[in-house]
C-alpha cells in the first residue's frame, strides 16, 4: 500500500514564468551537458568529442516542489536548447516508466516532438505552444528540438511511475530525428544520416 507524503504536500498555487521558463516555488532542478548523453546519438564519435570539448548543455529541467511519492502528481518543465549532432537534433535521454503509467506534455515554447516507441511500434506527435501530447501507459518517451530557438514543455506524470533509462539504451526508440531541408526527417533507430 504506497504511503502519502509526510508530511503531507499542502494545496498550492504555482507560477510559470514564460521569460525564464521557471517555476515558484522550485522543487529541484537539473542541467544535462553532452558529456551525460553517451550512447544516445548516432554519431557517438562526435558526440564523445563535443562532450571532451565545450560539453555544451543540452537541456534542462526544474520541478515544482511536488515529490515523487504515489499519489502525487509531480510537474516539470523541461527546456531543450536547439543545436544538432551529426544531423541529429538535441534531445532528452528519454525513459520507459518501471510501474508503467501515463504522462502528460503540455508545448510551452518552440517548436518540437515527442517520439514515443512501446517495444514495437514508434509514433512521433509535432509539438508546439498549446499542443498536449499524450504518453500511455508502456510507451518510452523521448522528446526533441526541431527548431532553431530553446523548445520547453510541462509534464506532468504520476509520482511513482519513475524513470527507467535503461530500458532505452537497451531497445531504443524505434526512430530517429535528423535535421533536413523540409524541417526534420524520421529515420530508423539504426540509421546515421549526416
Ligand atoms: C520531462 C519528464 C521528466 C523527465 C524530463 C527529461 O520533464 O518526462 O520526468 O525527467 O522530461 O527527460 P529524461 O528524464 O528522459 O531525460
Ligand atoms: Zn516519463
Amino acid at each position: 500500500m504506497p504511503s502519502f507524503a509526510t508530511p503531507p504536500i499542502e494545496p498550492m498555487q504555482i507560477r510559470f514564468d514564460f521569460s525564464t521558463a521557471a517555476v515558484q516555488p522550485a522543487g529541484p532542478a537539473m542541467t544535462r551537458r553532452m558529456s551525460s548523453l553517451s550512447g544516445l546519438f548516432a554519431r557517438e564519435d562526435l558526440r564523445a568529442a563535443e562532450a571532451s570539448g565545450e560539453d555544451p548543455v543540452v537541456y534542462s529541467v526544474v520541478s515544482s516542489p511536488v515529490p515523487e511519492f504515489a499519489r502525487e502528481l509531480p510537474q516539470s518543465i523541461t527546456t531543450i536548447r536547439p543545436g544538432t549532432i551529426g544531423g541529429e537534433f538535441f534531445m532528452t535521454k528519454g525513459h520507459q516508466h518501471p510501474d508503467p503509467q501515463a504522462e502528460i506534455y503540455l508545448g510551452l515554447g518552440g517548436v518540437g516532438g515527442l517520439l514515443m516507441f512501446n517495444g514495437q511500434r514508434s509514433t512521433w506527435i509535432d509539438m508546439a505552444e498549446g499542443v498536449i501530447g499524450y504518453i500511455p501507459p508502456g510507451w518510452a518517451h523521448r522528446s526533441v528540438n526541431t527548431g532553431t530557438e530553446d523548445y520547453s514543455f510541462l509534464a506532468v506524470y504520476p509520482g511513482s511511475a519513475g524513470h527507467d533509462y535503461g530500458w532505452v539504451l537497451e531497445h531504443g526508440m524505434g526512430q530517429r530525428a535528423f535535421s533536413d531541408p523540409t524541417g526534420h526527417v524520421l529515420t530508423p533507430y539504426s540509421a546515421i544520416c549526416v
